[in-house]
Order: C-alpha cells, then structure tokens, then sequence
C-alpha cells in the first residue's frame, strides 16, 4: 500500500484526487505543517525540502520500494505506474506535461502568495504584495479561461494537469477569485468537483 505523507493542503489534494481517481490503495500519513511536523528528520528523509506532498511506495519500479517529493513527479510516477491519466503518444503527454508545469511554476506559486498577504498585518505590506500577486492571480485564470473555451479539459482527455490544477482552482476563495468573471473555468470546476473520486480526494481523513 503506498503511505502517502501529506495534509490538506492543494498540494496535497492533487495527489489524494490522483489516487482515488486511479482506485490505488492508499494510507495517509498526516504531516500537521502548522505544527512543524514537516521539519522532522524522518520526514526530511523524503522529503528534502520540508513541503508535503511525499510518497513511499512499498512497490516501486523493479518491485523495490521507491520515495518521492514534489507533487508534480508525484503525479508523473503514479501515471506511469497506473497508465492513467498521461497518454502514451508523444504529442498528447507534452500537452499535458505543459499545463502541469504551468501549474507547479505558477498556478500554484503565484496564488499561494496571495494566501500569504491577505493575512499580512502591515497595510502597506499588505497591499503591496496584493496588487501584485492578484494581478498575475488573475491573469493566470485569464489563462485558464481563454484555454477551457474551447477545451473540455487542460489536454485533449482528463489528465494530471486537471487534477494538479484544480488543487489550487480549489482555493478561488481564498485568493480572492470570483469564478463567475471566468465562466469556462467555472464549467470546467463545477464538473471536476462533481467525479466522485475528486470529491472522495477532497475529503481524505488526515487524522
Ligand atoms: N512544489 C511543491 C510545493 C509543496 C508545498 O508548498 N507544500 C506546502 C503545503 S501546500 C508545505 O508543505 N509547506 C510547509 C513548509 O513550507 O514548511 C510541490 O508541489 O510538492
């Protein structure tokens, strides 16, 4: 069964989707990063950089076990394990391979800014780094918008780009996004929310 060390976070869900949309057994293990448990020598054996997501999984290439950080190297491995979710043919996997670099290089980063200075307490401060990240917040779902109209999803089929992408599409409220200013987004949410392994990902037990 592959231990998967995380929490709830839209790093984390990416790869709790992952796995219940790929029906893989699975056991969490919960990392509380309020708590610090994330700088814990036996977490840093894994996961060097101190973030979760992380993986061990007990049967790894050759049947040897293998570990992993990074979600997006997450999301490649548990598609070349499954055959999921990455199409084999050369022209589909670099389109998805685009938008999940596009995910793990902005949407994710830039948003994730925003989470920080909302709570920022000095108004100048605060409002500096607002204009700044909402601004490219907003224009990476300008992106986003522009691409699902006349896309279903990211790449030609559902893929780890969806997944990897509605993780932090998850957290619209929190970095102050109106999904109604992006309809084709807003389609393409509301359909990945209602699959039962998403909502199942969502609602993983991290205690
Ligand atoms: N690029 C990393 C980012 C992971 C990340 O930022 N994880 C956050 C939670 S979403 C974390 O563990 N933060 C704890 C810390 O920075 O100490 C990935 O995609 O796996």
């Amino acid at each position: 069964m592959i231990e998967v060390y995380s929490w709830a976070t839209p790093n984390g869900h990416k790869v709790h989707i992952m796995l219940e949309e790929c029906g893989l057994p699975y056991r969490v293990i919960p990392v509380d990063i309020g708590a610090g448990d994330q700088f814990k020598p036996e977490f840093l054996a894994i996961s060097p950089n101190n973030k979760i997501p992380a993986i061990v999984d007990p049967d790894g290439p050759d049947g040897r076990p293998i570990s992993l950080f990074e979600s997006g190297a997450i999301l490649l491995y548990l598609a070349a394990k499954t055959g999921r979710f990455l199409p084999a043919d050369v022209r589909g996997k670099y389109e998805v391979l685009e938008w999940l670099m596009f995910q793990m290089g902005g949407f994710g980063p830039i948003p994730g800014q925003v989470h920080h200075f909302v709570a920022v307490e000095n108004e100048d401060d605060r409002r500096y780094g607002l204009d700044r990240f909402s601004k490219e917040t907003r224009r990476l779902y300008a992106v986003m918008d522009r691409r699902l109209a006349t896309h279903e999803f990211f790449a030609d089929e559902l893929s780890i780009a969806d997944f990897a992408i509605l993780g932090w599409a998850w957290r619209h409220p929190r970095h102050k996004v109106d999904l109604a200013e992006f309809p084709h987004v807003r389609r393409w949410y509301e359909a990945m929310m209602a699959r039962p392994g998403v909502r199942r990902g969502f609602e993983v037990k991290l205690s």
